[in-house]
């Protein structure tokens, strides 16, 4: 009778097989015969290697060394070419910055290094999540990262006006910069184009907002892979299923990832979610008790900020549910 793996069971069975491939891949290479030290750019990961890209501009399959732990895309390696034309890659630089989320099994895992731009798409389809933009404004806030939000799809308004009315009063209020875009139509993509220019910029939201679209609109002659929204409307399709940086032709890199369903905030204290609320901090400490969950207790300060509107109702109302569910 089949059997369901428990997440550890999986993770160990994972592990194994990683650990045989790259028993494999080390048979393959001669560690005793590497070129000299070269610095490179990890470009994504396949399978077990992963892609660095030379400072002359091509792309080798490298194998990391153990203990370095997980690299991500945009890292900064020390890498040698061997005798089969494959690389070995030796250590990485400092990271002037980190994307991390949860993974599947909870540990905080990097998504991309370097960046200096974060963009969360959102899109009325296949399905608009305001807790999911808002788990990912909290978890951008405390990485550091300058974030900006992509309105994709904005040909498909005709019936969501409120709602592209609604992000822009509650995001642009609380200073995020928007943009609203349209790959069909071309829509705002010059602006776009040019906040990116010459910056290391990731795209990351829900599966099916568009952003391999938005990738494939700047990058033309790449083969990215579009997914489709057929099979399932409400929650998309996950096509991209790497992490992977392209240059820009007026220079920059974008970064695209693969969709998420759901983004978890584990790794986030309470403190640390209700300041990543960025129009909550004023108003955070001034509540009359100290573990004030802003609900109906007296004098809170939260509360009275939402009664003067100077919290939207709906950011107020996510941040509960967003508790609710941690
Ligand atoms: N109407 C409309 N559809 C779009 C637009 N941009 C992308 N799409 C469609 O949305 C679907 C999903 O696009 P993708 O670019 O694959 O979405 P994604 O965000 O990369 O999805 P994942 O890789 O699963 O995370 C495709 O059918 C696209 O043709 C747009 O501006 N307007
Ligand atoms: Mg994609
Ligand atoms: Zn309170």
């Amino acid at each position: 009778m089949a059997r369901k793996l428990t997440r550890k069971q999986q993770a160990r069975i994972r592990y194994k097989q990683k650990k045989q491939q790259n028993k494999a891949l080390n048979n393959l290479i001669d560690l005793n015969h590497l070129g000299q030290e070269q610095i490179g750019t990890l470009l994504t990961h396949r399978g077990s290697h992963v892609i660095v890209e030379s400072e002359q501009g091509d792309c080798y399959a490298c194998l990391v060394r153990q203990n370095l732990g997980y690299l991500a895309c945009g890292d900064k390696v020390v890498w040698q070419l061997a005798e089969n034309g494959q690389g070995v890659v030796s250590s990485f630089f400092e990271r002037s910055s980190v994307l991390s989320r949860p993974d599947f099994y909870k540990n905080l895992k990097p998504i991309a290094a370097n960046l200096d731009q974060l963009f969360i798409v959102i899109a009325p389809q296949p399905h608009y999540d305001s807790d999911l933009l808002n788990r990912a404004l909290v978890n951008a806030y405390h990485s550091q990262i300058k974030t900006h939000i992509i309105f994709n799809k904005i040909d498909l308004l005709g019936s969501h006006q409120d709602l592209l009315n609604q992000t822009k009063v509650i995001y642009q209020t609380m200073g995020y910069q928007l943009f609203f875009t349209s790959t069909y139509t071309q829509q705002g993509m010059v602006e776009l184009t040019q906040q990116l220019s010459n910056h290391t910029s990731l795209l990351i939201g829900q599966s099916g907002v568009g952003k391999s679209s938005i990738l494939q609109t700047l990058v033309p002659n790449q083969a990215i892979q579009i997914g489709q929204i057929s099979d399932n409307q409400r929650f998309g399709r996950h096509t991209t299923s790497n992490t992977v940086l392209y240059h820009l032709p007026q220079g920059g890199n974008l970064i695209d990832s693969p969709g998420f369903r759901y983004f978890a905030l584990d790794h986030l204290s309470i403190d640390k979610i209700q300041q990543g609320f960025i129009e909550f901090q004023p108003y955070l400490n001034q509540c009359q008790f100290s573990n004030c969950q802003h609900l109906s207790e007296p004098n809170c300060a939260i509360l009275k900020a939402v009664e003067q509107g100077e919290i939207h109702f709906s950011r107020y109302q996510s941040y509960h549910r967003i508790m609710g569910l941690n």
